[in-house]
């Protein structure tokens, strides 16, 4: 269900001059030990951006997911971008959540960066009624302004596509905002806050239980530390 979304995704950052990269063969796709689920993912070479990645896992009609997550140049202190779209055939569940993934939780960085998501969230309260996050800490790598729903009405699944493309088209003004405004937080402090951000996710990342029951503990080890978050190991 989330191939539309991956293909407006990949016309995005084809449209923005992205090249996409050769993923490790290990990663690039692999089917689950009972063979119910392939997952499969792409690197992308996008100006401004030192590494921008998607996952998506189909697990035909019990499990769909879209991840995504864009890292910038080390010279912006831009917020990273945060995609994960997971739909739960058996609850008839969406997950979605779409946040620009703060470095730091300040009000200056805040007013700089969050105007365009801050409208976009008020305009989709549907996504947005999510609060509670067990696993994550809502003060760390998460605006107050992101889309976060859990929804089993079907409601929020009309809204997402429009969202998306709009939570898309709001992300790429960021850049220009950053580039009209000198980063203000020094490259090698970016460069240590997005080190965390991998370091701090692969512990918190709810996927782990879900991976290793499709694909065993050892690839899921290894797919979350050498691809996902490889800054952690
Ligand atoms: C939640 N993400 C989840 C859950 C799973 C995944 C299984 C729990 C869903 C539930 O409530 O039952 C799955 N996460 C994945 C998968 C990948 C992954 C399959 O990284 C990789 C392919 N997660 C992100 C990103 C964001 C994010 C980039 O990877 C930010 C936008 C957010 N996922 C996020 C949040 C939750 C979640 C906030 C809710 C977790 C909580 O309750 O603390």
């Amino acid at each position: 269900m989330f191939d539309p979304f991956l293909e407006e995704l990949h016309q995005s950052l084809l449209a923005r001059g992205g090249l996409p990269l050769q993923v490790n063969q290990d990663f690039q796709e692999h089917s689950s030990i009972k063979g119910d689920a392939v997952i499969r993912s792409w690197l992308w070479n996008v100006p401004g951006y030192r590494r921008w990645r998607v996952t998506r896992l189909d697990g035909a009609e019990k499990l769909q997911v879209l991840n995504s997550v864009a890292y910038p140049e080390y010279c912006s202190d831009m917020p990273l971008m945060g995609i994960d779209l997971l739909w739960f055939g058996i609850r008839k569940q969406l997950v979605a959540v779409l946040d620009f993934q703060p470095l730091v939780q300040e009000q200056a960085y805040f007013d700089r960066y969050f105007q365009g998501l801050k409208t976009l969230n008020s305009r989709f309260p549907e996504l947005s009624r999510e609060t509670n996050m067990r696993s994550f800490d809502p003060n760390r790598y998460f605006s107050p302004w992101l889309l976060f729903c859990k929804d089993g009405s079907g409601e929020a699944v009309k809204s997402l596509p429009i969202a998306f493309k709009e939570f898309l088209d709001c992300y790429w003004k960021l850049q220009k905002i950053s580039s009209l405004d000198l980063s203000q937080i020094p490259a090698e402090e970016v460069k240590q806050l997005q080190i965390e951000y991998d370091v701090y996710s692969v512990d918190r990342d709810p996927a782990h239980g879900l991976f290793s029951s499709y694909f065993g503990k050892s690839w899921s080890h290894r797919f979350l530390h050498e691809f996902l978050f490889p800054a952690s190991s």
